[in-house]
């Protein structure tokens, strides 16, 4: 029998298949080819089950379409999987409470790009933004939008904004990341009834370090629509890139590549004849966007 994961604990996965769930657990060790990872199952995959007496189990993985890969902590070997077989990876943001930095986005968008999985940035809880911060709010969605990824504002404080987002998942399968306490749970709560995730009370909010979703889970909102809530990321590390390979998933940048001089072998760093340091000076690649390049080539970046 064949179903999809829609909840792993790590030791257990709960897999849908027609219209029951069914608990198992991995027996043995399941790799797929070439991938090594700290959960070699993960929520999106399709698995082929058997069902036992003692314990269902999942004893295969389908080939996946895509997936979603960062490493987690520095100078490991070991990465994670957020989830697989995606059709978009939404990342939420805020500016305030916790900051994100743009070196995260960035690192997100590429890890997603990478795929050629569309990505959306939600700039969440715009009601904590001064004026001056919703300034750099629009200058930020004008810039991120000019490179091709959508971006919307949210408030859980104005609800009715929501529909825009529900439009956004619907026909979908999509992922939904980002750092601990920017929303992710309050805004699907505010998605479908069926979604009851537990939040983090606002009074608490201050507590810093607390992860109030554990596991990533899979919510089937219609027969054609699904949304993945996840737990809060620190840290976004790059897997299994080359630096050669990085700048193609800089929209801006790989467009580019064919002008310089050294074509596909240029770095963009200090080579002779480079369009993409070209652009930079004049201003039409957002130096942010080429400091997050050079930190993600270089290695140099904090991950956060
Ligand atoms: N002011 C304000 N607070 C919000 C908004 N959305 C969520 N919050 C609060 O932010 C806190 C964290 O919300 P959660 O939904 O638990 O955050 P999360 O991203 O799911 O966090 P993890 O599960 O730990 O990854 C809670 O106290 C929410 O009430 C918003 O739009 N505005
Ligand atoms: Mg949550
Ligand atoms: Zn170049």
């Amino acid at each position: 029998m064949t179903g999809v994961v829609t909840k792993s604990t790590g030791s257990w996965y709960d897999v849908w298949a027609g219209r029951e769930k069914y608990e198992c657990r991995i027996r043995g060790k399941i790799r797929l080819e070439g991938i090594k990872e700290t959960n070699p199952v993960a929520v999106g995959d399709w698995v082929k089950i058997e069902l036992e007496n003692e314990a269902n189990v999942i004893t295969g993985i389908l080939p996946r379409k895509n997936h979603i890969l960062r490493q987690s902590v520095k100078k490991t070997a070991h990465s994670n999987i957020l989830a697989a077989n995606i059709d978009q990876a939404i990342l939420v943001v805020t500016l305030h409470q916790p900051r994100t930095s743009l070196g995260f986005i960035d690192r997100f968008l590429v890890s997603a790009e990478a795929f050629r999985i569309p990505q959306l940035l939600i700039f969440n809880k715009t009601d904590l933004l001064d004026e001056e911060q919703l300034i750099r709010l629009s200058d930020l969605q004008k810039r991120y939008e000019a490179l091709g990824i959508a971006t919307l504002r949210h408030s859980a404080l104005i609800p009715s904004g929501i529909d825009n987002f529900k439009n956004i998942l619907e026909g979908k399968i999509s992922l939904v990341a980002g750092h601990s306490g920017v929303g992710k749970s309050t805004l699907l709560n505010q998605t479908s009834d069926l979604i009851q995730q537990t939040t983090k009370e606002i009074s608490s909010f201050s507590e810093k370090g607390t992860h109030t979703t554990t596991f990533a889970e899979m919510f089937q909102l219609n027969e054609h629509t699904a949304v993945i809530d996840t737990p809060g990321i620190k840290e976004w590390g790059l897997v299994d890139m080359t630096p050669q390979e990085i700048s193609d998933y800089f929209p801006e940048m790989r467009d580019l590549r064919l002008e310089c001089k050294f074509g596909s072998k240029c770095l963009h760093w200090h080579e002779p004849g480079c369009a993409v340091k070209k652009a930079v000076e004049e201003g039409t690649i957002w130096e942010s966007r080429y400091e997050n390049y050079f930190n993600m080539v270089t290695g140099s970046d904090n991950r956060k």
